[in-house]
């Protein structure tokens, strides 16, 4: 039975992966960082299972980190946490850069502190924000890095310390280049599933309207379940190497809009330019989505497209076999009507966020 330690296991992609290596026999082990609230949404259906063990630790902390490795004495680690919201990045960047540059250092070196640099293999969740400002499309490998936040920064920092520990330790570490995945247990604030829940919410008659940033933005969308198998994948290749994650498939913000809100039953129209545009119900003729410059980044990132081709000979993954964009929006939507018919109008957790959501308050 091979040993795994997923840093970030709470999160969309950890509580994914914890799933499937359990369903591969694995011994499973995630760190988690002590909160007031104990409810750990994604992975509650796995709490108290056998073989799945949770640790707290924190990517700031080389202690903690150190004392998870030394005790599970890990096969594999999937080093998954950060702080993963660009937008929330330009807010705390120090922090980012601790957490999501500094922790990777954290990692690898509890690692050789715990002897294990020869026997532990290290997935980095590197990401298509290193691309950017881009200087190509599509994105593969070879293509230039030109980070646009403070997120994309760190991340790069953490890209090059992997790279840089296999060089020089001859590490097995390996940076998955993920591009966009979503899914129904992607965080509330991230564009896709902002849209997802408030279209069910405007469906049920719960919100009256969205309010967005750069509609235009393209993204290359895919949906998480699919790219953990991808990590594990990394992991499991005779040679450590970086690898580029993605469909290959380009999508506006405004067609997943479109697509979003027709599967929750509302035909849009989009009218208007910039800050101007509005998505206008066809039926009723209301507004039901604005843009906001308050959802505007700094530095935004709006053309992402993934070339997934060295993914397709080296590991076998076929992107025409997974979700597609259609099917993963309406996966979204369907989750996201389901949740939001038995939310209580009195529940003012959820009343809030919608509200907070709907003014912008909360990006
Ligand atoms: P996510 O849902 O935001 O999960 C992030 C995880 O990191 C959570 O478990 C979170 O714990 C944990 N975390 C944050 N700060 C921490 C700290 N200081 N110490 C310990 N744990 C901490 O992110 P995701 O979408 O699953 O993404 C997973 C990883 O892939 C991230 O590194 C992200 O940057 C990267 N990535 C994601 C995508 C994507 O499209 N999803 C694409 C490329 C790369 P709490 O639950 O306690 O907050
Ligand atoms: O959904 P987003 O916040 O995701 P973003 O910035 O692409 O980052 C995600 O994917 C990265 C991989 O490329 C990960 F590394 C990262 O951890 C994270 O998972 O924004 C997508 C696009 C942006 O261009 C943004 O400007 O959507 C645009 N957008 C338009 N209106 C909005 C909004 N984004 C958010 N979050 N909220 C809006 O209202």
């Amino acid at each position: 039975m091979k040993t795994a330690l997923i840093t970030g296991v709470t999160g969309q992609d950890g509580s994914f992966l914890a799933e499937l290596l359990l369903s591969k026999g694995y011994d499973v082990h995630g760190t988690i960082r002590r909160s007031s609230v104990d409810f750990r949404e994604r992975i509650a259906h796995l709490e108290g299972r056998p073989h799945f063990h949770l640790h707290y630790a924190d990517m700031g902390d080389s202690m903690s980190l150190c004392q998870v490795v030394k005790n599970v004495v890990p096969d594999e680690i999937y080093n998954l946490a950060a702080q993963s919201h660009v937008q929330v990045s330009f807010d705390s960047p120090e922090f980012t850069a601790d957490v999501d540059a500094t922790g990777v250092l954290r990692v690898l070196e509890a690692v050789r502190l715990c002897g294990l640099e020869k026997s532990c293999r290290i997935y980095q969740a590197s990401t298509s924000e290193l691309y950017g400002k881009v200087e190509e499309v599509p994105q593969n490998e070879n293509t230039p890095f030109h980070p646009y936040s403070p997120y994309a920064v760190a991340k790069l920092y953490g890209f090059w310390i992997v790279k840089e520990y296999r060089e020089a330790y001859n590490m097995f570490c390996c940076s998955g280049i993920l591009f966009n995945h979503e899914s129904e247990r992607r965080g509330e604030t991230f564009v896709t599933r902002k849209i997802t829940l408030a279209a069910a919410r405007i469906a049920q008659g719960k919100q009256d309207k969205l309010y967005l940033g750069n509609l235009s933005s393209l993204r290359d969308w895919g949906y998480a379940k699919d790219y953990v198998e991808c990590m594990w994948k990394i992991l499991q290749h005779d040679q450590p190497e970086d690898f580029v994650i993605a469909t290959g498939v380009q999508h506006s913000v405004r067609e997943f809009c479109y697509l979003a809100f027709k599967r929750a039953g509302i035909e849009l129209e989009f009218v208007g330019e910039g800050a101007d545009e509005k998505g206008i119900d066809k039926n009723t003729g209301k507004i039901l989505v604005e843009v906001s410059p308050d959802f505007y980044r700094p530095t935004d990132v709006v053309n992402l497209w993934g070339d997934p081709t060295k993914a397709k000979e080296k590991l076998g993954w076929d992107p025409t076999k997974m979700t597609s964009f259609e099917e993963l929006v309406n996966l979204m939507v369907d989750a996201d009507m389901e949740k939001v018919a038995v939310e209580r109008v009195g529940d003012h957790v959820r009343t809030n966020l919608a509200e907070y959501l709907e003014k912008g308050i909360v990006k």
